[in-house]
């Protein structure tokens, strides 16, 4: 067990430095504590959802691999698995859900979906003061085993999705209302070929219109953010993806939409850091999905890693921090799900406030002044900087496990309830 007069020291301590070169360390606390992170339910169960019919992911070019025991088998388990999660999480979050975990009894076909199907969702969000966000599922379901929906040359498959996606605005409307915080409702849709196709037009001009009868509704955005979401491959969609990061960007400018850019969903060699200040430029508000690519999978857990600092930084020095909605976006079923969620969600955290905690205003003077030797010295010098003090007891200050004492109850959590499942 963490000793907080220990943590308390070195925070003072920490708070010197940081007061030094001119940084101060409560403001950067503060201004983390107002930045939520949007925690995405499908990790608690490897994307399965709820639909009665449902065998799990497919037909959607994504995959959960491994078989750790005890993944939630109901809204009432993955809930309580959720809360598990956000009590080990300093802050206040929000929950991003997908349409297939609806709560209907008996089936209800997806185009069907009305926000009565997600009461229990809305009842204990209120119940926790939590913001919802919201997705279509666009897969996993016999009218997506094409590989086609939003941009399928079958009318009948292609209007169904259209359906769906009205369907899905009208909840997060709902949710957005119902809660009194916008609910972002965002759209990826896994269309694509595995081989070279010969016709890369006709699908994305029907992309283009289904788009169109989907986002014809005007809806108040203190309700709901809408969001499109690109990708470069997927699983069976190898050589062609319909909407790719030119297509939504350049549909995002056109329809003031927000842009999802997912961190997996690039070449291995392109950044999303690097991209945060080009589509702000032209666009009001982004949506992030924070994920870790590794070689040929998209989604591995977050970590603190070179790049997840990069976005923050980007972030805190573009001021983009009430621009941007920062979503999470992995899945792993070889690990323990809700540590899963506690690791991602805490290094996201991490990185915002080592951010936070950055002489900005000093390094953007060198590099003006044209002193690039100074910046890159400092920068580096700063890596050393003691912010695992701060986050400590930021930590502590929001009640919440410092260190790694949140592991201890991940294991005892998992002793009393996810183990006998
Ligand atoms: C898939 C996209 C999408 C999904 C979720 C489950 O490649 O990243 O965001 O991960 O909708
Ligand atoms: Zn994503």
């Amino acid at each position: 067990m963490s000793d907080s007069r220990v943590i308390e020291k070195a925070y003072e301590a920490a708070r010197e430095r940081y007061a030094e070169l001119g940084v101060d360390t409560d403001k950067a606390m503060s201004q983390l504590s107002r930045t939520a992170i949007s925690l995405h339910c499908w990790q608690g169960d490897d994307v399965g959802g709820f639909e009665k019919t449902a065998e799990g992911l497919s037909g959607g070019g994504i995959m959960a691999t491994g078989a750790y025991p005890g993944k939630a088998r109901t809204a009432d388990e993955l809930r309580a698995d959720i809360e598990k999660a956000m009590s080990l999480i300093p802050g206040k979050h929000r929950l991003n859900l997908h349409a297939m975990y609806a709560e209907a009894a008996g089936k209800v076909e997806r185009n069907e979906l009305g926000a009565e199907h997600f009461t229990a969702w809305l009842d204990w969000a209120k119940a926790n003061e939590l913001g919802l966000d919201f997705n279509g599922t666009f897969f996993s379901h016999p009218k997506a085993e094409s590989g086609f929906t939003l941009s399928s040359a079958d009318e009948e498959i292609r209007k169904f999705w259209v359906e769906h996606g009205i369907a899905c605005r009208k909840i997060g409307a709902a949710m957005g209302k119902e809660l009194g915080t916008a609910c972002v409702t965002n759209l990826w849709i896994p269309d694509g070929f595995k081989d070279i196709p010969m016709d890369r037009k006709g699908p994305r001009e029907r992309l283009r219109k289904s788009l169109d009868e989907i986002f014809a509704e005007k809806i108040e955005r203190k309700r709901l953010l809408d969001s499109v979401e690109s990708k470069l491959f997927g699983i069976g969609s190898e050589c062609y993806v319909v909407g790719s990061h030119e297509f939504y960007m350049g549909y995002a400018v056109e329809n003031r939409v927000l842009l999802c850019l997912d961190t997996g969903h690039f070449h291995p060699t392109e950044v999303v850091s690097d991209k945060i200040s080009s589509v702000m430029t032209f666009l009001d508000e982004i949506l992030l999905h924070v994920s870790r690519g590794v070689r040929w999978d998209s989604d591995h857990v977050v970590i603190l890693s070179d790049e997840l600092r990069s976005i923050a930084e980007e972030l805190v020095r573009g001021d983009y921090l009430e621009r941007v909605h920062i979503g999470l976006d992995f899945f792993d079923a070889s690990i323990n799900r809700v540590a899963a969620w506690v690791i991602g969600t805490r290094c996201m955290l991490k990185a915002l406030l080592i951010a936070l905690l950055e002489p900005t205003q000093k390094l953007r003077e060198m590099e003006l002044a044209g002193d690039y030797t100074a910046r890159l010295a400092m920068l580096e010098e700063h890596k050393t900087l003691p912010f695992g003090a701060v986050w400590d007891y930021y930590c502590l200050k929001e009640n919440t496990p410092a260190q790694a004492d949140w592991l201890k109850e991940i294991r005892d959590y998992e002793a009393k309830v996810t183990s006998l499942r």
